[in-house]
């Protein structure tokens, strides 16, 4: 079966889906979608592919998935044979859970905010860095609360998909006009997470910071 990615090279939720196959090593076709300044996206074929109109959009074999967060969860159940990128346990599933969510909501408001500074996206801007900083210091916070128990990821004791989704746009946040200035413990994590093997860069988040 040919796993394929519908992606865009400078798309943080891309990247997410890029990173964890380059983690588990499996071999993908990436299709380019030129988001912009093409708005493939939002047109057919592409609408076909996804009626939301956004990326990025994953098939392996028949099935086809939307959704960085659910390609995720896929991808790990489906092929991380033992269990690590996405843990079984009950308490430790439920926590991925959680913080894929606030990857996929609270997070993007960073997504957001570069939307407006990079690729000129007409939205209330403050307002996306004053939520993307509240998100900021909750995941700051945590990582703090992980460190007084000698940890250094989201969840566990291990890198897990909440990290991966995580990620992107607290590391591309300058983008938007975000800095990492007041939080000392993402800026630690996302140096852990660099430090990774098989991490791959993206324009924008390179391999050493
Ligand atoms: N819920 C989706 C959202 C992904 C998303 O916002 N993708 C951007 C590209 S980075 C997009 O397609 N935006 C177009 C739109 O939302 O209309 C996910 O987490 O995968």
């Amino acid at each position: 079966m040919t796993i394929r990615l519908y992606n865009y090279a400078l798309s943080g939720s891309c990247y997410k889906v890029r990173l964890l196959l380059n983690f588990l090593d499996l071999t993908h076709e990436l299709v380019g979608v030129d988001f912009y300044p093409g708005q493939e996206h939002k047109k057919a074929p592409f609408l076909e592919i996804n009626p939301l109109g956004q990326l990025p959009v994953l098939e392996d074999g028949d099935l086809r998935l939307r959704d960085a967060q659910a390609i995720l969860c896929y991808l790990a159940k489906a092929y991380d044979r033992e269990a690590a990128w996405l843990p079984a346990a009950p308490a430790e599933f439920g926590q991925v859970m959680m913080w894929l969510s606030f990857a996929g909501h609270e997070i993007m408001a960073a997504s957001a905010a570069r939307l407006h500074d990079a690729f000129g996206y007409d939205l209330d801007i403050e307002a996306a860095r004053t939520r993307a900083h509240a998100a900021f210091a909750i995941l700051d916070d945590h990582l703090a609360e992980q460190a007084i128990l000698g940890k250094t990821w989201i969840v566990g004791d291990g890198p897990t998909i909440a990290d991966i989704a995580c990620f992107p746009y607290v590391a591309l946040s300058g983008d938007g006009g975000i800095g990492h200035e007041p939080y000392p413990y993402l800026r630690n994590w996302m140096r852990a997470f660099r430090r990774l093997p098989r991490f791959q860069a993206m324009s924008g988040i390179p391999e050493f910071a």
